[in-house]
């Protein structure tokens, strides 16, 4: 267990028994697929890890990051999902539209949370290069798709303690 997840432990104990309860969109990126679909492999098993059914998180592809938003938006307008993760990387080195993808895709999640008043996790990389997106994909920095999935969890708990 690391630092991140104690702290979830403490945060918010009784949400985690709730966690088998809910139901989990994740969304992801096809481009820069080795990376993404390490950061799914991290979300998906830190959730079950803290009791989420396998049945109850539901996996959508969309072909690059300036689509999570949309597809984001779609999954919140399911009843039945509580809380939505995004998962994309965009390579600075890669695309003179790095600014513009990014802006986007963090105003446009940032629109999902609050209209459909749901979790939306940004768990977008925006490394310099590869490597620096592999390290953050399971390799020496971490993955980002473990902390998405455990910041979802939390805002769940959150949710739970505050309303
Ligand atoms: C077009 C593009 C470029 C150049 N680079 C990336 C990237 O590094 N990461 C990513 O997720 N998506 C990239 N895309 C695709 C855009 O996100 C989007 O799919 C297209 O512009 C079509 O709307």
């Amino acid at each position: 267990m690391s630092s991140k997840d104690k702290n979830l432990s403490l945060h918010s104990e009784k949400s985690i028994q709730e966690i088998g309860k809910k139901q989990f969109a994740i969304v992801v990126a096809e481009w820069n697929e080795e990376v993404t679909e390490a950061l799914y492999k991290g979300a998906y098993e830190k959730l079950t890890e803290y009791g989420a059914k396998k049945e109850n998180i539901h996996r959508y592809d969309v072909p690059g990051s300036f689509e999570l938003t949309l597809a984001a938006q779609w999954a919140a307008q399911k009843p039945e999902i509580d809380a939505i993760i995004c998962l994309g990387c965009v390579i600075q080195g890669e695309t003179r539209h790095f600014d513009f993808i990014c802006d986007a895709v963090a105003q446009g999640i940032t629109n999902v949370n609050l209209r459909h008043n749901k979790p939306v996790i940004f768990g977008v990389l925006t490394p310099e290069n590869q490597q620096q997106a592999l390290d953050r994909a399971g390799g020496k920095h971490g993955n980002k798709g473990d902390e998405a999935a455990i910041t979802a969890i939390k805002m769940l708990g959150l949710h739970t303690t505050i309303l």
